[in-house]
């Protein structure tokens, strides 16, 4: 299988985030995607490809211009103004509540804030997704990691897996948050729409609810959002991803979301799984896009569910025996020790080959006349 890599992700270096407010470690770091690209290069099955440029056009299929324009200038905006710091993290937004009581016109008129701290909150979902110098290039970057995955499967590969970073799932149209910038997923959706005419599918399986994807089709008929996560009355996003909503307009029925219990193991996760598969194969099209998270491990340090690599290696399995081409991509998944293993355990499944480690009786090591 062909695997989309480059090192451009890098430059998005994220010492810290905060949680509810102190400063704490960065989830989202580099190592994530090095040693997804390390564990996939030893095992001998998976060829690296480099991304090609994309430009904007595709991003602003699906975003609004001006979250691409606030990205692109947020750090050269703190570079001007000399403001000296590491990251920056909004500490304003524009809730809802502050508009209540008035009409939809004159909130919907309120003009984006000039200072860069106010542009921050206007486009932004959370506190814990901070941006640094490289953000912007690297979420760029990450986007034509998509886009590259898309072309190689449109070009005729079977399956292939794009290895963003950072991830995506939880940017909306006008909106990044939750350690995504642009929605490689929406966006690469889109792009196969706009090139076959044939309605997609998107299965997203990282713990978390894939807000930004669901909000991006939600009015949309032609693309089908399944989300299997962590219910938000737990786990982040918290305010999108209840099982009763369910798409709107022509979209209406088009968005499936199954929350699971809390620690839920494999059998549960992958009967749920099987739900998610029987209701995209009764949808048209032939090509899948896949939010791939491993934030969904028992070991993971923000999830709360309780997979395990083998059950991994049997999602990949089941996915891949809806036979529909898949344009596999990278979300989520924060246990640095595993992340390799677990991605190669999910993609060998998904190309039909065994688990790493065969399990059962021991093969004899007596050589055979
Ligand atoms: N300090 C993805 O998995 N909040 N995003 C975490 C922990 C945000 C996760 C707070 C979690 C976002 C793509
Ligand atoms: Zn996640």
């Amino acid at each position: 299988m062909k695997v989309v890599y480059t090192d451009r992700h890098r430059g998005h270096d994220p010492k810290v985030e905060t949680y509810l407010g102190l400063p704490v470690p960065a989830c989202e770091v580099p190592e994530r995607a090095e040693v997804i690209r390390a564990a996939l290069a030893a095992d001998g099955g998976f060829e690296l490809v480099e991304p090609t440029e994309h430009g904007t056009g595709p991003i602003l299929a699906v975003h609004d211009p001006g979250l691409l324009r606030f990205l692109e200038e947020a750090w050269p905006a703190l570079e001007r103004q000399q403001i000296e710091r590491d990251f920056l993290v909004a500490d304003t937004y524009p809730t809802r509540a502050m508009f209540a009581g008035m009409s939809e016109a004159v909130a919907a008129a309120r003009p984006e804030p000039e200072a860069v701290g106010g542009r921050t909150g206007w486009w932004g979902l959370d506190s814990s997704n901070p941006i640094v110098a490289g953000t912007y290039e690297a979420a760029r970057w990450s986007v034509d990691v998509a886009l590259t995955t898309v072309d190689l499967v449109l070009g005729g590969e079977t399956a292939a897996y794009g290895l963003c970073r950072p991830p995506g799932h939880h940017a909306a149209a006008a909106m990044a948050g939750g350690y995504c910038f642009f929605n490689n997923a929406a966006i690469a959706a889109q792009a196969i729409v706009a090139a076959t005419a044939e309605p997609v599918a998107i299965l997203d399986v990282d713990v978390h609810h894939g807000n930004g994807t669901q909000q991006i089709f939600w009015r949309r008929g032609d693309v089908l959002y399944v989300s299997l996560h962590s219910d938000p009355r737990r786990l982040y996003p918290f305010f999108l991803g209840h099982a009763d909503e369910r798409g709107e307009g022509p979209g209406r029925g088009a968005n499936l979301n199954l929350p699971q219990p809390r620690r839920a193991d494999d059998e549960t996760y992958l009967a749920a799984l099987d739900r998610a598969l029987e209701r995209i194969a009764d949808a048209p099209g032939s090509v899948l896009v896949v939010s791939l998270g491993f934030d969904t491990f028992h070991l993971d340090p923000i999830g709360d569910l309780a997979l395990t690599t083998r059950g991994y290696h049997e999602m990949g399995r089941r996915v891949a025996s809806l036979e529909r081409r898949l344009v596999i991509l990278q979300e989520g998944g924060y246990h640095l020790p595993t992340l390799g293993e677990n991605a190669r355990a999910w993609l060998r499944g998904a190309a039909g080959r065994a688990p790493a480690e065969a399990p059962g009786p021991a093969r004899s090591t007596i050589p055979r006349p």
